[in-house]
């Protein structure tokens, strides 16, 4: 079954599902290793690799040291066109919807095309709105794009609904990595009740009961990495919340 596949049907399922994010950058092999164990104890539903901005040349490896030793599947969450790599399962095809940097909205993408037509990865497309968080995230840095005041709920929602429409067949609504504020609940009902595409939540969430409350609000998927990097035995309590909703 594809990823996309099972990821509606999990949503028409009201499963919720939990997204371990790794950067290649801040991992070691040990440490990653140590993350992959626990993931699999906790029964995590996806791996999401890659970074807004990738300095060591790493990708690869973390792909494949998770490939050895998991049957979670990979999805590529590229922070930039370079970030292909055949040994993951798929590849979120990000556009960001809430920006208005041609570049991020389609450049990269033409310049990826023929990259992904020749490989075996599935694609994901995926709408990606940058919620504005507190403090200014490398995402929004490296994408040049001002992000969706975080009590703009109609912009929000607006946005999502033009992604759809559009084809894009995901909403990823993302803080950024290290955000000061998770997106708020509201914010979340207001998209999730105004877009029938699974929603990606990320940013911020460092408590399974803020994971909770985002899928509660209407979350499909949560996304976490920092808060993981701090302490792996969390990955086990943040699956069990998310799975318990
Ligand atoms: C960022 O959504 C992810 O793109 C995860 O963010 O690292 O803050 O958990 P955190």
């Amino acid at each position: 079954m594809s990823i996309y596949t099972s990821f509606l049907e999990s949503k028409k399922a009201n499963q919720k599902l939990f997204g371990v994010l790794i950067d290649p950058d801040k991992v070691t092999h040990e440490v990653l290793y140590k993350r992959i164990e626990q993931a699999n104890k906790a029964g995590v539903d996806y791996f999401l690799v890659g970074g807004s901005l990738l300095i060591d040349n790493r990708l690869a490896n973390s792909i494949e040291l998770i490939k050895k030793n998991s049957d979670i599947p990979v999805v590529i969450f590229p922070g930039d066109n370079m970030q292909i790599n055949n040994r993951a399962d798929a590849i979120l095809l990000l556009s960001l919807i809430s920006g208005r940097n041609p570049e991020m909205l389609i450049g990269k993408h033409v310049i990826a095309a023929p990259h992904l037509k020749n490989s075996s990865l599935e694609i994901l497309p995926t709408g990606y709105m940058l919620i504005e968080s507190g403090n200014n995230t490398t995402a929004l840095y490296m994408s040049h794009s001002l992000p969706i005041p975080a009590d703009k709920y109609d912009i929000a929602s607006c946005t999502a609904m033009a992604g759809e429409m559009l084809g894009l067949k995901i909403i990823y609504m993302d803080a950024g990595s290290g955000a000061q504020n998770p997106i708020s609940s509201e914010m979340i009902k207001e998209v999730s009740e105004n877009v029938a595409a699974p929603l990606i939540i990320g940013g911020g969430i460092r408590t399974p009961e803020k994971a909770v409350e985002s899928c509660k609000a209407g979350a499909d998927l949560i996304v976490v990495g920092n808060a993981i990097e701090k302490d792996d035995s969390f990955i086990v309590k943040m699956a069990d919340a998310i799975h318990a909703v």
